[in-house]
């Protein structure tokens, strides 16, 4: 069994529903429990002229493959109405697999760690809330470290009221 954290993102479409739809799909993921949701937080997008994105970083356990996983994870996308129009587009929903346990993956489909997580305080914040801050990445620096390279900065934490949890 591994512990996953997988990134959440939505800026369509009631994006606080988007993402409370999500987790419920994925409670119900085969051959994985739920172990954590962290709050959900607010910021504008990295790219000019979109909507406001809302984030959050749930924590699974899991005994899927890293491929069964993302398959699963692209189906749920899929099924909350994610378009493909262009890379970067706007989106219903955007789940991404952060770290697989300790695993390092380089495929075609499946780079993880993923490689932009370091940059993004959309996704280390929330992350922060749910795995210890000495979790280490394959390259020797921790969860704390990123954090201190990573200032909050244009980030909103909703209340649980706020996101409807
Ligand atoms: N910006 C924010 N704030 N949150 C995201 O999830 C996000 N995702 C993206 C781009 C367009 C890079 N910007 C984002 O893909």
């Amino acid at each position: 069994m591994k512990r996953v954290y997988i990134a959440m993102g939505s800026n369509l479409s009631a994006p606080e529903e988007q993402l409370h739809n999500a987790v419920q799909a994925l409670a119900q993921l085969p051959n994985t429990t739920l172990a954590g949701v962290s709050a959900f937080y607010q910021s504008d997008s990295l790219l000019p002229g979109q909507p406001r994105y809302t984030n959050a970083v749930a924590a699974l356990d899991s005994t899927l493959a890293p491929i069964e996983l993302l398959d699963a994870l692209q189906a749920i996308e899929n099924d909350q109405g994610r378009e493909r129009l262009e890379r970067w587009g706007p989106r219903t929903l955007d789940l991404d697999i952060l770290l697989f346990g300790d695993w390092l993956i380089d495929e075609p489909r499946l780079k993880v760690p993923h490689y932009q997580m370091h940059l993004r305080a959309f996704v280390l914040y929330p992350l922060a809330e749910l795995a210890p801050a000495s979790l280490q990445l394959a390259d020797g620096r921790t969860l704390s470290d990123l954090l201190a390279a990573c200032p909050f900065v244009g980030l909103e934490r909703l209340t649980p009221a706020e996101s409807h949890q």
